[in-house]
């Protein structure tokens, strides 16, 4: 593949300087934003993920903000999780849903107070969607897109680092919670949380001026550790059955689809946008679902496309997600298969670009 051009348009990020002294290989576009993919190697990363720990740069996760005496009321509008036992100091995964039940996003919903939220967003342009939302609904509620750009830092001796830099106290933050922790004079939201299964935190830093002062204290403070730059890995995320939104999932599939539905209280999410759609869908319960495949051969490039899944030469599902495993010795990979072939065990052929490999529809997900 060719480079990319730079330009405004493409947003560098508070940490760019560091990712790039740290000889970043590739990246993504993600919210109209650079996102790093490789560092070392997709492998070496992958390995280096799962032993030690990571500082990773995803600012591209903008943040949604609601501000306002009506943030949890359009909070409500807009997902059919029920949020009506969620505090302020929680954070909770939301599947956002338009007036059909389709998926238009399914970020971290993070509650700082009643009256206000940001909305931790994966890549579609949903502040657009929200302003409207809020201009139709005649909320008293500020939309906006703050300067808070996330940096994640995971892996097993992330407890370590992270005690390092912001004190003791970050190892009594539960999962998917998050406590208000000082570095250099400045409150950041550092929460338990973070697209691996390795565990680890994320900071929400604001203000892009502080960015690469907390990148290089992470820095620092890990080198006995072996802290090196990292990023979302498509393997460990493959393997974990992390979804990712605009590969795995689009606007035409419901929450039930992707295996979201215990994400889902449609009954009690009085007022949710697409409500009466999850309802007849719940009911009569998914046609076709995400599950975890493995695919038999050598290792595989990377899925650009949907690859059709068949059985008996008819099309039954496609892949979206693939990478080889060393750990596990396959090639790992996350589908959407049909009712009628979506049991564990069941053997269906892969139609990769290069050839037809055999894939088998797994129980669960590797980790
Ligand atoms: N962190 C933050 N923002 C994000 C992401 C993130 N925005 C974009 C993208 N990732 C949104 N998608 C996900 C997908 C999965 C998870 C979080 C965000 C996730 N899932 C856990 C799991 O599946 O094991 C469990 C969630 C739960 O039990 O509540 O963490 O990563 N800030």
């Amino acid at each position: 593949m060719a480079l990319i051009s730079p330009s405004r348009r493409l947003r560098r990020t508070p940490f760019s300087d560091g990712v790039e002294a740290a000889g970043v290989k590739a990246y993504t576009v993600y919210n109209r934003m650079l996102l790093p993919t490789v560092f070392r190697s997709v492998q070496e990363d992958y390995h280096h993920l799962k032993e030690a720990v990571q500082i990773w740069d995803v600012s591209c996760e903008r943040q949604v903000e609601l501000r306002g005496p009506d943030a949890s009321r359009l909070m409500q509008l807009l997902t059919p999780r029920d949020l009506r036992t969620m505090l302020p100091g929680q954070c909770y995964y939301v599947p956002i849903v338009d007036e059909t039940g389709g998926m238009l996003n399914d970020p971290v919903a993070v509650k700082l107070a009643d009256d206000h939220w940001w909305i931790s967003i994966a890549d579609s342009d949903l502040l657009l969607w929200v302003k409207g939302i809020a201009y139709g609904y005649r909320l008293d509620v500020l939309v906006d897109e703050p300067d808070v750009s996330p940096l994640a830092v995971q892996g097993p001796k992330a407890d370590e680092l992270m005690a390092r830099v912001f004190g003791d106290t970050v190892r009594d933050i539960r999962f998917f919670r998050f406590k208000q922790l000082s570095f250099q004079g400045r409150m950041m939201v550092v929460a338990r949380s973070g697209y691996s299964k390795q565990g680890g935190y994320e900071i929400y830093v604001e203000g892009s001026d502080i960015g690469m002062d907390l990148w290089n204290a992470l820095m620092e403070a890990g080198r006995d550790l072996d802290v090196h730059a990292g990023c979302p890995n498509l393997i460990e995320r493959i393997e974990g059955g992390l979804l990712s939104y605009g590969n795995d999932m689009d606007d035409d599939n419901t929450p039930h689809e992707c295996g979201l539905g215990k994400f889902c209280n449609t009954q009690t999410a009085i007022g949710c946008i697409g409500r009466d759609a999850l309802l007849r869908v719940a009911k009569e319960g998914p046609v076709k679902q995400i599950r975890a495949i493995a695919i038999e051969g050598d290792p595989l490039p990377s899925c650009d496309r949907h690859w059709p899944l068949l059985a008996g030469g008819k099309v039954v599902g496609r892949v979206s997600s693939a990478a080889w495993s060393p750990d596990f010795g396959t090639n790992v990979a996350i589908g959407m298969v049909r009712m009628t072939h979506w049991d564990a065990g069941t053997e269906l052929t892969v139609q990769t670009p290069a050839s037809q490999l055999s894939a088998i529809v797994q129980e669960n997900f590797w980790i």
